[in-house]
């Protein structure tokens, strides 16, 4: 490998195999490692390896590169057999991020309690890719992969369960897929308002307390969202987390500094407010506690490829495109397939962050390989695209009809959201391309196309047709159950895009798109989800 690996750097101080010894004032909140790595006799910080005890006592100060325990992989330096726990496997990004962690050698286990599979049901709907039982995934994953994954049936929010899991596999990373990730479902009335924050917030909450009982130097990788900053109608850029430390805020004469303060959160549903209340927790329980964590802001996943799941039938991950739990491509792309005018919510010229699936589950190779320090919060934007739904809509449309000979329209729906539907928009994310080494490799057009090829599968069509009723909206912010009014029907690339430029900014010049090798298809039968 030529190019020295970006996390070559860094030391035992991020390594989860490392437990804190000496004198440290583990309440000492906001107390920089500097601070804490001062060599007096009463600040030392001392360190014990839980995978070379024979060293005893010792700074931390070996690096990633010169460790024997970290080995050079595809996405940087990689803790050995690292135990990755995945909580919420079973889903949309748990199973794809499962195969794709084993794959590379992780040592992985993952808990879930098909939630998924039974609220989609509610309404009738169905994932419109097969998914085969767990059982059959994970055999599957040995055939095909020759990887073991071992998988418990658990509710992450039984703390008792969660904790005696976590005292058997000793995780050295938690990726927190868990949450009920869905902003219509929250919407719908008091009791799914309900059941989404207290899965979500208090199942997050008891996860903090139990990590710090059980595996303090676990690093937390935890899934939060884009749509926790809302879309500031000043333009102000959607910075990552925190303001920069250049960041001023001036007030009647006077200034102060923002720098490293959390940026204002303005969440457009009561899901997105339970992801806002999880980053507060998290980050307090960083303070208190000193445990790291990564809070990805992620951008709305996109596509229904990863080079493993991609590999077989029975490998495949879900594909929800119901007016719940389908976000906003994934949704077009089906409408496409089937005959369906995409559904443009209001002017469509709201304006969001996009990441394809496989790019995402590099970056999260890539945050998982690199962690955090004691104490660390931080947060990264996990975001490769800004476009308008609008856009999108006219993206879908013109792949479908040049590339699959559809007959695509779109239909313009009143806004069934309380939500800006036209405003500026710009987005920093520079950690992950500059820090952590990811590069986008699959383009928005690329994956639709991709996509195309499969829900254009007689059997997937099938599939649509048979959940075709959930797919209008019918969860109003007002509480109402009603179907909106269609304002327009026109042709993709028809109307104008509207005065604001989205932006993006990586804080590098983007290169030319790589696209990824052609990965083998293989069709699916049809099977009743389990
Ligand atoms: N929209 C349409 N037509 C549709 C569906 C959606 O115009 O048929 C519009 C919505 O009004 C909204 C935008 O598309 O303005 C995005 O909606 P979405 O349902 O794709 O995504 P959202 O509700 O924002 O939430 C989703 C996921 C959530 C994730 C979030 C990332 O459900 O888990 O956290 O995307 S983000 O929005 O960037 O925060």
């Amino acid at each position: 490998m030529g190019e020295r690996l970006h996390n070559a750097e860094k030391t035992c101080w991020n390594c989860p195999a490392a437990k804190l010894e000496g004198n440290v004032d583990f309440r000492a909140c906001g107390q920089s490692k500097e601070e804490a790595r001062v060599d007096s006799d009463d600040k030392e910080v001392l360190i014990e390896c839980e995978r070379r005890p024979e060293l005893g006592h010792f700074q931390p100060t070996i690096t990633f590169e010169q460790c024997p325990e970290w080995e050079e992989g595809r996405y940087g330096y990689r803790l050995r057999d690292m135990r990755v726990l995945i909580l919420g496997m079973d889903g949309y990004l748990g199973w794809a991020l499962s195969l794709k962690l084993a794959n590379l050698g992780f040592d992985v286990a993952g808990i879930d309690d098909y939630t998924r599979r039974k609220v989609t049901g509610e309404n009738d709907s169905h994932s419109v890719v097969p998914v085969y039982p767990m059982e059959e995934r994970l055999e599957a994953a040995k055939e095909v992969l020759g990887v073991d994954i071992d998988f418990r049936e658990m509710d992450y929010t039984d703390r008792k369960e969660l904790k005696s899991f976590l005292k058997e596999f000793k995780p050295e990373s938690i990726v927190h897929y868990a949450e009920i990730p869905s902003a219509p479902y929250s919407m719908v009335d008091a009791d799914h308002s309900i059941e989404v924050q207290r899965n979500n917030v208090l199942g997050t909450l008891g996860l903090l307390w139990t990590m710090k009982e059980v595996c303090p130097e676990a690093s937390l990788v935890k899934l939060g969202t884009m749509g926790e900053y809302g879309s500031p109608i000043t333009g102000r850029p959607l910075f990552e987390g925190m303001f920069p430390s250049d960041a001023v805020l001036e007030w009647e004469g006077r200034e102060w500094s923002m720098g490293g303060e959390l940026t204002p959160r303005n969440p457009p549903s009561f899901y997105h407010v339970s992801k806002v209340n999880d980053t507060y927790n998290v980050y307090e329980a960083c303070k208190y506690w000193w445990l790291r964590s990564y809070d990805i802001m992620q951008g709305i996943i996109f596509g229904v490829h990863t080079e493993e799941v991609s590999l077989d039938p029975r490998l495949r991950t879900r594909l929800d495109v119901d007016e719940r739990f389908g976000t906003v491509v994934n949704r077009f792309t089906a409408q496409a397939a089937s005959d369906i005018p995409l559904t443009v919510y209001g002017k469509g010229e709201q304006t969001r962050g996009f990441i394809a699936l496989e790019d995402a589950m590099q970056c999260m190779v890539r945050l998982i390989s690199s962690p955090p320090e004691p104490g660390q919060y931080d947060v990264v934007n996990q975001v490769s695209g800004v476009y308008k739904i609008k856009e999108l809509a006219d993206t879908v449309g013109e792949v479908g009809i040049e590339n699959h000979g559809l007959d695509v329209e779109v239909q313009r729906l009143e806004n069934p959201r309380v939500e800006a539907d036209k405003h500026p928009f710009e987005a920093v994310s520079r950690k992950l391309p500059n820090e952590f080494g990811f590069e986008r490799k699959v383009s928005l057009r690329r994956e639709i196309d991709k996509m195309l090829d499969l829900l254009t599968e007689d059997h997937v069509r099938e599939r649509i047709e048979k959940m075709k009723h959930a797919i209008i909206p019918e969860t109003q912010w007002s509480g109402e159950k009603e179907r909106p009014d269609v304002i327009e029907i026109y042709s993709p690339g028809e109307k104008d895009l509207g005065i604001y430029e989205p932006k993006l900014d990586t804080g590098r010049v983007e290169g030319e798109e790589v696209e990824l090798e052609e990965v083998p298809e293989k069709v699916a039968p049809e099977i009743e989800e389990g």
